[in-house]
């Protein structure tokens, strides 16, 4: 059975990090190993939330973890509570990065034109480094900006499809370039909101190009989709689905999601209906 570490959060509501990383890998029948990077009461988009930062531990799972002889066939990460996190995650990562290890970072650092709370540029510079030893990086369209050096309060100034797409692939080619290796670039989450419909796009760059998949725009950010959006990638890649296929299952999976949780009465910061469709990834 595949095995994967993931560093992640857990935060009790949400439906974001951990609580969408578990049940998404167990469902594609990847065992999650979690390496908890904080716990929260909830995650910081709610009004009140308190957090108990746990990078003092990360040692721990390392010589506990080595010392057990653990062994990966995949690497995730998502939210890091600041750049010590990640200088101790590199450790992490020269004992159970090998050469048939995947490595996904999903550089959690903001979304929609803005910064989450633990976003400083020391977290920038750290994630920056990070997400060049990736072998597949799935940032939002905001992380990407910043990950390349765009300024993110323009990126947004025009949402047209026929601006916004041409600058995701020049980001997305950027950042694949810096990586300086065999880099799969996924960017998630480009709203284009135009006359015509409206669509949210994911752009996969690879070796083999750029491809573009749309899915329906529901103007509301729900909390987790991009947790859930790089869990499923994670997952499929490791059960040897390609990049391409699997952003196909992950945009179905997550579309699929938000449609039914916008039968509710739902709080954009409770996540989406996602245990529905598990199924769907089985
Ligand atoms: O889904 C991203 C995320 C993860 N973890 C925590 C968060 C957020 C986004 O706000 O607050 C704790």
């Amino acid at each position: 059975m595949k095995k994967a570490a993931v560093l992640n959060d857990l935060s009790g509501f949400g439906k974001c990090s951990l609580t969408a990383a578990i049940p998404v890998l167990s469902a594609q029948g990847v065992q999650c190993c979690p390496l908890a990077s904080a716990v929260l009461t909830n995650q910081t988009g709610y009004e009140h939330f308190k957090c108990t930062d746990l990078t003092s531990m990360i040692p721990d799972y390392i010589e506990a973890w080595q010392k057990n002889g653990a062994h990966f066939d995949g690497i995730y990460s998502g939210y890091m509570t600041g750049h010590k996190q990640i200088e101790l995650f590199m450790d992490f990562l020269d004992v159970f990065y090998e050469d048939d290890t995947l490595l996904l970072v999903d550089p959690v650092m903001g979304d929609d034109g803005r910064t989450y709370g633990m976003y400083t540029n020391d977290l920038l510079d750290g994630m920056k480094t990070l997400s060049r030893k990736a072998d597949i990086i799935t940032p939002n369209l905001t992380e990407a900006c910043l990950l390349a050096d765009y300024d993110i309060k323009d990126v947004y100034k025009d949402t047209r499809k026929e601006t916004l797409l041409p600058l995701a692939t020049e980001v997305a080619e950027k950042l694949r370039t810096l990586s300086g290796k065999d880099q799969d670039v996924i960017i998630t989450g480009i709203k284009c909101k135009d006359d015509k419909t409206p669509f949210i796009y994911n752009l996969v760059t690879t070796a083999n190009g750029t491809s573009t998949h749309r899915s329906h725009f529901f103007d509301i950010s729900f909390s987790g989709t991009g947790d859930l959006f790089a869990s499923v990638i994670c997952g499929s890649r490791l059960n040897g689905f390609s990049t391409k296929e699997a952003v196909q299952r992950a945009g179905k999976f997550i579309y699929d999601s938000i449609a039914d949780t916008m039968n509710d009465d739902a709080m954009p910061n409770d996540g989406v209906n996602f245990e529905k469709f598990l199924r769907e990834l089985m």
